[in-house]
Parts: structure tokens; C-alpha cells; sequence
């Protein structure tokens, strides 16, 4: 199996390529930011818990989110590998991923990051907010908070990662075209 983890900044086009290379590789792609948005459009208890965090611009907690991985990657089963697209987000986070593939004689192979600048990042997010929907990205003081936390909570990843050499930067500036073709040249060689 071969089990990506799409890393980057809010906006940073993670959920954009993530679906483009689930086709190309296919690839099961979870995203836990869209579990959430599932959940929270059902009121579903989970997302009930779930959108009072995400509307402020934080993090959801730990093992809310961990038990909610879990059980997207139980619920496919004979799958060639995932794309998981928002998870981890934390140290503890990345352990409980590391620690559940294990389990299934399975490892994340790669972290491969999109780079992106953060007013880039802003722009992006306050233009998707024009028709998405999104409360998080209605507004720009929640903007900022998301990336706040990004560098505060997030960002870390990156060494646990790079200690590994499962660690790759990728320049997410540019077309969806051209940052696919970066990180295709990067999976290519992985797969
Ligand atoms: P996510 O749903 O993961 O959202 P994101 O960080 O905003 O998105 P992404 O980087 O995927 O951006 P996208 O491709 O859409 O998280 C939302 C919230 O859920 C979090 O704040 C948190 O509260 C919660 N959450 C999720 N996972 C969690 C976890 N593990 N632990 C705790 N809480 C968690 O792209 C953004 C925009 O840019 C789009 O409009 C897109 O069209 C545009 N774009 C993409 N590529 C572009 C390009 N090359 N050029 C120009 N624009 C581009």
C-alpha cells in the first residue's frame, strides 16, 4: 500500500490536488475537514461537537479527530493506499496515524508539503469564501487564526517527518496543472 499525507497551510490546495491524485493514483483520499463539514451538515453529534471549533478557526480536538481517521481508513478495506488530506495536524495526531498503520504492518510513506505564502494563502481563502459557504472562510480575522495554528500547532510536523526522510517541499504556487505535475514527479518515484 502506499499512504501519502498532503501537507500544508488552510488554502494551501491540499483538498484540490487530493482529488486530482486519488484519480491518478488511485488513491482512497480522506479528508478530515470534509468528514467534519459532512458531519456538520448532518448535525450529526460529531459534528455538533465539531463546528464550534471549526467556525472560531480551531483545531478540533485530538481524539475526536483520531477516532474519526480511524474509522475512514476501517471502513476501506483492499484499497491500494490513501491520501489523507488535513490529518495530521498534530504531534499527537502523527503518532496515533503512525501507530494505527503500524498495527496493519503499514507506515506513512510520505509527507509531501505544499508551499504556499501566507497572503497568498489569505487571498486564496477570502476568494473561495465569496461562494463556498464556508463560515471559516467568511472571514479574515478566522483566516489568520487558521494559519496561526497552523505555525503554532502544525507546522512541527515537518521535522517529525524530515527525521524520517519521508519529508518533501513542494512549491504550491503556480497553476492546479503545474503543482500536480511537481508532486506526480515526487509520487512517481515513491510508487
Ligand atoms: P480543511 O478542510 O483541511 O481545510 P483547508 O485547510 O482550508 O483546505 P485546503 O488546503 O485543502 O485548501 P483547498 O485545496 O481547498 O480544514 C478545515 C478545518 O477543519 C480546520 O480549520 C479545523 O478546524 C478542522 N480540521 C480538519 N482536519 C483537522 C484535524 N486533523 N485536526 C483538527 N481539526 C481539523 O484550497 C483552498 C482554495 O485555494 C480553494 O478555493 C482552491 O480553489 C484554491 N486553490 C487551490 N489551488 C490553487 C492554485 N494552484 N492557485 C490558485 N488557487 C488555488
Amino acid at each position: 500500500m502506499t499512504n501519502l499525507v498532503l501537507f500544508g497551510p488552510p488554502g494551501a490546495g491540499k483538498g484540490t490536488q487530493a482529488s486530482i491524485l486519488k484519480e491518478k493514483y488511485q488513491l482512497v483520499h480522506i479528508s478530515t475537514g470534509d468528514v467534519f463539514r459532512y458531519n456538520i451538515k448532518n448535525e450529526t453529534e460529531l459534528g455538533l461537537s465539531a463546528k464550534s471549533y471549526m467556525d472560531k478557526g480551531q483545531l478540533v480536538p485530538d481524539q475526536v479527530t483520531i477516532d474519526m481517521l480511524k474509522a475512514e481508513v476501517e471502513a476501506n478495506e483492499d484499497v491500494k493506499g490513501f491520501i489523507f488530506d488535513g490529518f495530521p495536524r498534530t504531534r499527537a495526531q502523527a503518532e496515533a496515524l503512525g501507530e494505527f498503520l503500524a498495527s496493519k504492518g503499514e507506515e506513512v510513506d510520505a509527507m509531501i508539503a505544499l508551499e504556499v505564502e501566507d497572503e497568498v494563502l489569505v487571498q486564496r481563502l477570502l476568494e473561495r469564501g465569496k461562494t463556498s459557504g464556508r463560515p471559516d472562510d467568511a472571514d479574515e480575522s478566522v483566516i489568520r487564526k487558521r494559519i496561526k495554528v497552523y505555525y503554532e500547532e502544525t507546522a512541527i510536523l515537518k521535522e517529525y517527518y524530515k527525521k524520517d526522510d519521508k519529508y518533501y517541499g513542494v512549491d504550491g504556487v503556480g497553476s492546479v496543472q503545474e503543482i500536480t505535475q511537481r508532486l506526480s514527479e515526487v509520487i512517481d518515484k515513491l510508487i
